[in-house]
């Protein structure tokens, strides 16, 4: 029996929860920046599985990191050490600039983990009475689906059926100094946020507005804490997207990216007065921080670096939305993003023009019901942006 898009789906659908409304594509190859499908499709993916690709599909440096550390020895747990690690944290801690770092496994993880190590530091650094640590966060956030992390999301869908919630959260709405400003307290130890928010529907704060957060956070010794598990990494046109307004936060966040795909690996980088508080048995985790996890980290950032992704996501990316932004479409209304994370935000549900840029061969995904996001992989090339830009025009035509 020949197997089509819709036999999977079938069993997807059959065995499998449905936590998702995926577009029907059944991806089975990828190479760079294009996707195959088991009916013999090709696509150009806009998304790269929401930013974790940034290197391209089955990057073959890090494929090759992989398989040969593969050979050697996966997972040893951190009841013993292993070769890998230390090389990849000094290489990551190089890179960005931080005293140490905390490799976990998925996003989430690392969110907890920033959680926690804050919270730790409110109670020995800054003197906050035990368990009354407050944290700011912002509306219309997207940090993940831990029951803690759902305690402060603003989203009823992420939230309604999974009470009772974690408690210690703040939140006020992104973009407003202001409101950030009235809502510190002396309970206060952090402030996290994400520098643009994804799921919020590529929402870029007006400029300054980091800024003046950080100065509040510093004023009030509060932890600048900078969730860039998706603008992390090249994706924005900058390392960091915080590089923008030229601020370090004092706790970063990053996932997704850090591995090019292969493998879940995420990490927590900070300076020893606040990461370097944790003690043995306060924190862990079976698979992070695995030899497989630091090779393929490694490997990851290498082509970051090599092949200059950050440069490369600033340049194509200032051109991609120079060119979104000369459209002249009914549809849109907004178009905003910094790098290679661009939103068009249209008058009415996007899903539709996502379905009819799949026809086309591009596959794309709608966030927050109306916005458009374009998120290649950062190896895209200009001739391939501007084949994509072609559809995008011809679908918001008409
Ligand atoms: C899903 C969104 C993107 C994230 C930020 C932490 C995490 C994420 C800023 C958690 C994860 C993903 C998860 C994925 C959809 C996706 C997403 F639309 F939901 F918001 F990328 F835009 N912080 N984002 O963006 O990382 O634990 O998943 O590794 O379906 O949940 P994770």
């Amino acid at each position: 029996m020949d197997k089509n898009s819709q036999y999977y789906i079938e069993l997807d659908e059959q065995w499998g929860a449905h936590t998702y409304h995926p577009l029907d594509v059944v991806i089975e190859r990828a190479q760079g920046v294009w996707v195959y499908d088991v009916d013999g499709n090709k696509y150009l993916d806009c998304l790269s599985a929401y930013s974790a690709v940034n290197q391209g599909h089955c990057n073959p440096d890090i494929m090759a990191a992989m398989t040969a550390q593969m050979q050697r020895v996966t997972l040893t747990s951190r009841a013993f050490r292993n070769d890998q690690m230390g090389v990849f944290l000094a290489q990551l801690c190089q890179l960005t600039g931080y005293d140490k770092a905390l490799m976990m496994n998925s996003g989430a993880e690392a969110v907890e983990t920033a959680i926690k190590i804050t919270r730790k530091w409110g109670y020995h650094v800054k003197g906050v009475p035990k368990h009354t640590a407050e944290i700011i966060v912002c509306g219309g956030n997207f940090h993940g689906r831990t029951t803690t992390i759902i305690s402060f999301s603003s989203e009823k869908k992420y939230k309604d059926d999974f009470g009772p919630f974690t408690p210690g959260f703040v939140t006020v709405p992104f973009g407003d100094i202001d409101a950030l400003s009235t809502a510190i307290t002396p309970h206060t130890v952090g402030f996290l946020f994400e520098p643009i928010q994804g799921e919020g529907g590529v929402i870029v704060p007006s400029d300054g507005y980091l800024q003046a957060a950080y100065a509040l956070c510093q004023q009030h010794n509060i932890l600048f804490m900078a969730d860039e598990i998706q603008t992390g990494l090249g994706r924005t046109g900058k390392l960091f997207a915080v590089d923008h307004e030229d601020i370090r936060a004092d706790v970063m966040i990053i996932g997704k990216a850090l591995s090019g795909g292969f493998y879940p690996v995420s990490a927590v980088l900070s300076d020893n007065p606040i990461l370097g508080l944790f003690q043995p048995g306060d924190h862990g985790s079976t698979y992070g921080g695995n030899p497989l996890a630091s090779a393929v980290g490694a490997a990851a950032l290498n082509v970051l670096v090599n092949d200059q992704l950050v440069e490369k996501s600033a340049e194509l990316g200032a051109y991609f939305m120079g060119r979104l932004l000369r459209i002249e479409s009914p549809y849109v209304k907004e178009v905003r993003g910094k790098g290679l994370l661009i939103g068009v935000e249209l008058h009415e549900p996007a899903r539709r023009f996502c379905e009819a840029l799949q026809q086309r061969g591009i596959l794309c995904k709608e966030t927050h019901e109306n916005v458009m996001r374009f998120a290649p992989p950062l190896v895209i090339t200009r001739d391939e942006i501007d084949w994509v830009l072609g559809h995008i025009e011809a679908v918001l035509a008409h």
